[in-house]
């Protein structure tokens, strides 16, 4: 996997999990939050405005994104709870990078993830039904609530190890 945009290789997309996938999942996305802080932890402004690769997000805007589609996340997951298989609404991540929110300090977005992590896990910990529908639009692809759960836990991750590896490579 020498892809530089893929460390951690490309989303999964299952439409049902174990029991046990389901759990790490979500231990996942309860742990993201104090992950992402740590893999930013005591990098200067000139660190934070690197590219993570060449032509990427730097890694300011990574959190920052982190961030934006995690807020899609929790609202995709509410949509599917409370409609019946609900159209999603797709954003253009590169042209929401590209807005001036993401030139704010890391800890902006840091904050409001572990606040927006709260209500997520509160949510994701009380579904009854891991299989209700929600829809792709652009995809064309309709997915169930266990496909969105192991997207995002895959999300957090790979963006962390966007800023790890850099991280690592510069020996930062
Ligand atoms: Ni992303």
């Amino acid at each position: 996997m020498s892809d530089p945009r893929y460390p951690i290789g490309p989303m999964p997309i299952h439409l049902s999990l174990s029991p046990e996938e389901r759990q790490e999942a979500l231990g996942a996305l309860r742990a993201l939050p104090a992950e992402l802080r740590a893999a930013v932890h005591g990098l200067d402004d000139r660190q934070l405005d690197t590219p993570y690769r060449e032509g990427g997000w730097t890694l300011r805007q990574v959190v920052h994104h982190v961030a934006d589609s995690h807020m899609n996340a929790y609202v995709r997951v509410k949509l599917a709870l409370t409609e019946e298989n609900p159209t999603i609404k797709p954003y253009d991540e590169g042209r929401w990078a590209a807005l001036p929110d993401s030139l704010l300090a890391p800890g902006v977005s840091l904050e409001l993830l572990e606040a927006l992590h709260a209500r997520l896990l509160a949510v994701l910990e009380g579904v009854q039904d891991w299989g209700r529908l929600w829809t792709h639009p652009a995809q064309g692809r309709t997915t169930t609530l266990d496909t969105l759960l192991g997207m995002y836990a895959w999300h957090g991750r790979h963006h962390v190890a966007h800023i790890t590896g850099l991280r690592g490579r510069q020996g930062w």
